[in-house]
């Protein structure tokens, strides 16, 4: 007879399952609380003790853990030697195994919970039968849902119980206690912290930290103010993000995840006054991230308008008592080195994506002028900077810039004109040496007829578009400098 080991915390479903291995000829085990239910039901099981010859100890910790259990499930039975080990200890195979977990989530999820409550509940003998059973899927069932009990008992009665869908069981197994896994690491690490509210107030959200590293926004010291919210945070790692691609002082402000104004200086005290200038209105109530020591003038200068969020990598003790003085503003120390390694990850229903970072820095030698025109000096400056915001810019991306801040950009647009004509309306002061960064390139020439009118003489962008001649040959006409960098940048 075919042997199968159930024991389970969720016990939803079980009934017609047992009844199911019953009606085909399966010899039930079970531990202590599922073995009274299935008797309950009147269906035939016995106690997985009767197997081991072990009575459960510890309150229950060790129960199944033991080679009678462990050999019956993990014995490759084409292999001879392994069933001659079962044979002289007196074991027999296991054929089917079906566990789910102490409710470690469910437990923790709880208010108030104690340490003793979630130590408990981290399930050691379940998985371990899991494991083990999911290991050796060329022989062994494995049922960690009782969603898939009905198929299981439909399959066994059809004779469709095969490999492959049992190795799909498998996967279903490991990807099940990697996940229980880590949200004992994240119970324990306090990786994971609940949030007021997510996006909006109606939104529940909480963030899960993936790493200790003092280089990311999550794990920069709060010095002072209220929690992050949500909205905080996102917009806290865009600014912090693209300020630190600086080696020169930089500031930059974010309102809703792009970069409203990006200042550069002599000083950051400079920068700040710049990157403020840049656009006056948008940076109430946003987010500045500056990569320099925070002193007295630039606290004063940073405390006369409404912040939420402030992140540097230090602040001295004058400019601490300044900035303090508002109860709510958001003081953050972050390690500003970078960390090329980091991945990003973005959800998608069903999933989620995974890709390195956009670290692809602009190199004098990929940088090709086009035009007949060479850029000056300043406006060589002026493209590095607006070229490099323009990446941290929603992708349809346009940023007007001068050599020591942005004047306008252009976010999120649908089409490239549009981010342009958005630009434009923003910018400060237009002409000579202002110049124009596209994230990607001009699919039609109307981009630098536009930025013309509009008094601009410079252009970076990817180049690469079939049409690239006509924006080229625009731009040579009109006495206007064009430079390719070879690389784009969207970001959606
Ligand atoms: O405490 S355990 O880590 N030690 C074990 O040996 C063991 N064997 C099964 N937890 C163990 N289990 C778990 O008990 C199963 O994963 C299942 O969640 C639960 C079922 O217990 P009961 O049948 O007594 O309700």
């Amino acid at each position: 007879m075919k042997k199968a080991l159930i024991s389970v915390s969720d016990k939803r479903g079980l009934e017609p399952f047992v009844r199911g291995l019953a009606r085909n000829d399966f010899e039930i085990y079970s531990t202590g609380g599922t073995l009274k239910v299935i008797e309950s039901f009147g269906v035939k099981v016995q106690n997985v003790s009767d197997l081991t010859g072990f009575e459960e100890i510890l309150d229950g910790r060790v129960k199944t853990l033991h080679p009678a259990v462990h050999g019956g499930i993990l014995a490759d039975r084409d292999n001879k030697d392994h069933m001659a080990a079962l044979d002289a200890q007196g074991i027999s195979t296991i054929d089917l195994v079906a566990v789910n977990l102490y409710p470690f989530k469910e437990t923790v999820a709880k208010e108030d919970v104690s340490e003793s409550e979630a130590v408990e509940n981290i399930d050691i003998g379940g998985p371990t039968m899991l494991r083990a059973a999911a290991k050796n899927f060329k022989h062994v069932t494995t049922i960690v849902s009782p969603e898939d009990y009905g198929e299981i008992i439909q399959r066994i009665e059809s004779n469709t119980l095969d490999e492959a869908y049992r190795r799909s069981l498998m996967v279903k197994v490991f990807r099940h206690t990697n996940d229980y896994d880590q949200a004992i690491v994240n119970h324990f690490s306090q990786a994971e912290e609940t949030l007021r509210y997510g996006e909006n107030p109606h939104q529940a959200a909480r963030l899960v930290r993936t790493t200790e590293d003092r280089n990311t926004i999550l794990n920069a010291d709060v010095l002072h103010g209220k929690a992050l919210s949500y909205n905080n945070i996102r917009d806290a790692d865009a600014a912090f993000q693209l300020a630190k691609k600086f080696t020169m002082p930089v500031a930059v402000a974010v309102k809703h995840m792009n970069p409203c104004g990006v200042g550069t200086g002599e000083t950051i005290s400079e920068a700040f006054k710049n990157a403020h200038e840049a656009d006056s209105q948008s940076i109430f109530g946003g987010i500045v991230a500056l990569n320099k020591p925070v002193n007295r003038e630039t606290a004063e200068q940073l405390h006369s308008i409404f912040l939420e969020v402030i992140i540097a990598p230090s602040y001295d003790e004058a400019a601490l008592e300044i900035l303090t003085q508002k109860k709510n503003i958001r003081l953050l120390e972050a390690d500003y080195h970078e960390d090329a390694h980091a991945e990003e990850f973005v959800s998608v229903s069903g999933g989620y994506l995974v890709q390195t970072q956009d670290t692809g820095a602009l190199d004098e030698s990929d940088i090709k002028v086009v035009t007949e025109n060479k850029p000056s000096r300043d406006q060589m400056a002026a493209m590095a900077l607006a070229w490099e915001v323009s990446k941290h810019v929603k992708s349809n991306a346009i940023v007007l810039a001068n050599e020591k801040q942005t004047v306008g950009i252009g976010a999120g647009q649908m089409n490239r004109v549009g981010a342009l004509e958005i630009a434009i309306n923003r910018a400060l002061e237009l002409g000579e040496n202002v110049v124009m960064a596209s994230d990607g390139f001009f699919p039609m020439p109307d981009s630098v007829e536009l930025a013309h009118e509009n008094g601009i003489r410079a252009v970076i962008q990817p180049g690469g578009s079939k049409r690239d001649q006509e924006s080229i040959d625009f731009c040579n006409e009109n006495g206007m400098s064009m430079v390719f960098t070879g690389m784009r940048h969207f970001k959606h």
